[in-house]
């Protein structure tokens, strides 16, 4: 039976795909797959549904005068791209040409390897992705800590005896920067082994759920909270720093005044609940503290993810089995490469002046950067994977702003409230049409994994890097049918030139010239892969991987300290100057008013952010875009569950029924995002039909986190009231 890996979240499970000639019968767990041995949700096996979608795009699109879009063949969508490039090739004005990389990007090996290539052929400093809506705040604190942005610690889950969560809801969202088939399941046997498992959550969630311990903290409070968390830690003795630190002084004397009394009122956790949890922490015999989206996409993102780290530091559990560890995936190498250290703000954007952070621009600079005009105006966009305008904040401005960009090329598999406004829609294979690797994700696993999966059905058109490197041909001047297997060639070449002069390379010293060779027939990212592998810490080869379809299991994760450092002292970093300097603003909202409503997240087991909405399978039964409102705010504002509330912020309002119930905390109200589906020439037929709206309306565009440039998504002051029965909704 063939079997491939899911692509749809971080948790890489095995799926077996039963095909009868080119038709899916069903898709399931792989219970032979070495990490994931049969767990599967919702939507991985909606994989069918996704493949067989009539709305899923097939053919390149491209917008007529009258705004509708038109199939044509791959040559004429790329002609149309040449024409519509025209004034940007050889262009002084580089900034003009803007990208957004979104989400599954980061899931598909094709794009991220090809990506890279076309954005350095772009040479714009325009560049936007989903990292700024996401995890940049985790990765800035691990370049500062431990030099590279790459290597963020993840929990030794199998192997923890204490596992305490913040601002994450795995056994939903199925684990982030934490790679980790049936979440659910490795949470239990942390408590059959006689381990505890603490959730730090506004909302009883269904991760709190399976805990042991639900601390329900003011949304934004969690900086604070693991400040007091660490000053107990430091008075009372329990500190058992490892080794490689540097730094410790500093930052345990920054934690000085945030006593778990000082920060009661703005986190709305007791004193002897902190103190119990710092307790039980240090006690453990070993521990991990993970942090996730709601600790980065909020005001303290950064600082609230440092402290995960430094906590995790001081209590001896870095880099030890059953603590934060280090992976080593199939394709990377061991050592830290060159070590530079953290940089950021090397530029900064045209219109608001916000840092360059990993090379990107805040995702919520993207409206302004097309409106506004002059030198460097956002005049062309290629878009990758995206739907910024349901995603982001400041959506409804984009949505206004795109219709006036000269050209536009999204490669995407749907028409949808950010695509419709391309000039020309390029689309990606469907994920059965395509080979999977997962670069990004196995970098974050929680074993050391590797699976590759080819094309299980034939795909009529280019792939996804194809098109890349066509779209490279013609923004660099060759016109619309340059040759991509000659750039390819290129591509690999450099890659090989590299490979061989990097010390840490298996390949180290050997002929470029003959590597290529062994390469061959192999092209595209198969062949690029294949060269990481063979220059990896395990000597694969992805003939290896080719002959291991439910994938190689390279064994529990092992300390790595310090050869992945590359911090300039070559120590891991607990204070540095960026994020000790951030503890001034810290302690200011020691004293802020803790009064008046915000607004948090929450994901739903069958959603993926904006997309995945158009599969019936996924979307029937209750409605899932609802506001959770305590009883007490339901009751103060004259509410019942299923009535229409509006909230409101600085920037935007929406309208939702409410969902009147106790597992969120008093003050706090929930709504979910990526909803809202609709619009002209949206093409989700189902999708449309479903109810919700876009609670990025609601998020404003101008509250990005200052160290990261990451959006403010969790925590947003906002007013909610009834809607009065009978009063119309406005549109
Ligand atoms: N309020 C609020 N907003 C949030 C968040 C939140 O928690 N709260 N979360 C944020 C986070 S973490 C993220 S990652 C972003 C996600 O936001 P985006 O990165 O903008 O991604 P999606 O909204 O998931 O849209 C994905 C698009 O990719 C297309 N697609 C799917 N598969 C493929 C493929 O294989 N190839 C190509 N080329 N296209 C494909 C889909 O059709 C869809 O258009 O949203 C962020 N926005
Ligand atoms: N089913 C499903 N799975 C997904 C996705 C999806 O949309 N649906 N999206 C994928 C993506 S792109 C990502 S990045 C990951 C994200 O993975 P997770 O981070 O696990 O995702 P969430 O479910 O958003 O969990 C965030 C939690 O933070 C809580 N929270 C909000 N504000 C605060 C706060 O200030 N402090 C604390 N301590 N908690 C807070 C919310 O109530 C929520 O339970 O999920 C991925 N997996
Ligand atoms: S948990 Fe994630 S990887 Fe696993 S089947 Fe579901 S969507 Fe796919
Ligand atoms: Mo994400």
């Amino acid at each position: 039976m063939p079997v491939r890996t899911c692509p749809f979240c971080e948790a890489t499970c095995g799926l077996e795909v039963t095909l009868d000639g080119d038709r899916v019968v069903k898709v399931r767990g792989d219970a032979d797959d070495v990490f994931s041995k049969g767990f599967v949700c919702p939507k991985g096996t909606s994989l069918k549904q996704l493949h067989e979608d009539p709305d899923r795009v097939r053919r390149p699109l491209v917008k007529q005068p009258d705004g509708s879009f038109a199939e044509v063949g791959w040559d004429a969508a790329f002609e149309r791209i040449a024409e519509l490039w025209a004034p940007f090739v050889g262009s002084d004005d580089r900034d003009a040409v803007g990208v957004y990389l979104g989400n599954p990007s980061a899931h598909s090996f094709g794009p991220l390897l090809y990506g890279r290539v076309l954005l350095k052929a772009l040479r714009t400093r325009s560049i936007f992705s989903a990292s700024t809506l996401d995890q940049y705040p985790k990765q800035l604190a691990a370049a500062h800590l431990f030099g590279s942005g790459a290597t963020v610690p993840v929990p030794d889950l199998d192997r923890t005896d204490h596992l305490l969560i913040l601002g994450a809801n795995p056994v939903v969202s199925n684990g982030s920067l934490m790679t980790a088939p049936d979440v659910r399941g490795r949470i239990h046997a942390i408590q059959a082994r006689g381990g505890k498992v603490v959730v730090v959550d506004p909302r009883r969630t269904r991760t709190v759920q399976e805990a042991d311990q639900h601390i329900a903290i003011r949304p934004g409070g969690d900086a604070l909270w693991l400040m007091a968390l660490l000053q107990v830690l430091a008075s009372e003795g329990l500190m058992t720093p490892g080794e490689h630190l540097a730094g410790l002084d500093e930052v345990v004397a920054a934690a000085e005044p945030f006593t778990p009394e000082a920060v009661a009122a703005a986190t709305g956790v007791d004193p002897e609940v902190t103190r119990t949890a710092a307790r039980e922490l240090a006690a453990a015999p070993t521990a991990c503290v993970y942090g996730r989206i709601g600790t980065t996409t909020q005001r303290f993102g950064s600082t609230a993810s440092w402290l995960v780290d430094v906590l995790n530091a001081v209590t001896g559990n870095l880099d030890r089995p059953g603590g934060a560890m280090f992976p080593l995936p199939a394709h990377a190498k061991r050592g830290a490469g060159r070590g530079r250290g953290a940089r950021f703000g090397r530029w900064s954007s045209r219109i608001r002046g916000a840092g360059e952070v990993f090379g990107e621009l805040p995702a919520a600079c993207l409206a302004e950067e097309l409106e506004t005009p002059g030198a460097g105006q956002i005049r062309a966009l290629i878009t990758v994977a995206g739907n910024p305008v349901l995603s982001a904040p400041g959506g409804e401005r984009l949505a206004r702003a795109l219709p006036g960009l000269e050209a536009y090329v999204a490669i995407d598999i749907y028409v949808n409230e950010t695509t419709r406004h391309a000039d020309v829609i390029l689309p990606a294979p469907s994920p059965l049409e395509k080979a999977h690797y997962d670069l990004a994700l196995y970098g974050f696993a929680i074993r050391n994994v590797a699976n590759y999966s080819p094309p299980l059905l034939e795909r009529d058109g280019l792939d996804e890097w194809q098109s890349l490197l066509r779209l490279l041909g013609v923004v660099t001047g060759q016109g619309p049918d340059a040759d991509v297997a000659a750039i390819d060639g290129f591509v690999a070449r450099a890659l090989v030139e590299k490979e061989v002069g990097d010390e840490r390379s298996a390949l180290h010293g050997q002929d470029v010239d003959a590597v290529m060779a062994q390469l061959q027939p192999r092209v595209g990212p198969d062949r690029l892969l294949d060269l990481l592998l063979r220059g990896g810490a395990y000597g694969l080869t992805l003939a290896d991987l080719e002959a291991a379809p439910h994938g190689i299991d390279l064994g529990p994760l092992q300390p790595r300290l310090p050869e992945i450092l590359s911090t300039p002292s070559g120590r891991v970093e607990l204070a540095p100057p960026d994020l000790l300097a951030d503890v001034e603003r810290l302690a200011l909202a020691l004293d802020e008013d803790a009064g008046g409503m915000v607004l948090i997240g929450r994901r739903d087991l069958r959603s993926n952010n904006s997309w995945m909405h158009n599969l019936p399978v996924l979307v029937s039964g209750p409605e899932r875009c609802t506001a959770w409102l305590h009883p007490d705010d339901a009751t103060r504002l004259g509410v019942a569950d299923g009535d229409p509330v509006r909230i409101s912020s600085r920037v935007g309002a929406i309208e939702v029924p409410a969902t009147v119930t106790d597992r969120i905390r008093p003050g706090v109200v929930s709504v979910p995002h990526g909803w809202g589906h609709g619009g002209d020439g949206v093409a989700l037929a189902v999708a449309r039909g479903v109810a919700g709206v876009n609670s990025n309306a609601l998020s404003d565009d101008d509250q990005l986190e200052p160290l990261s440039g990451t959006a403010v998504l969790n925590g947003i002051p906002v007013e909610v009231v009834a809607v009065a029965a009978g009063e119309p909704v406005p549109a």
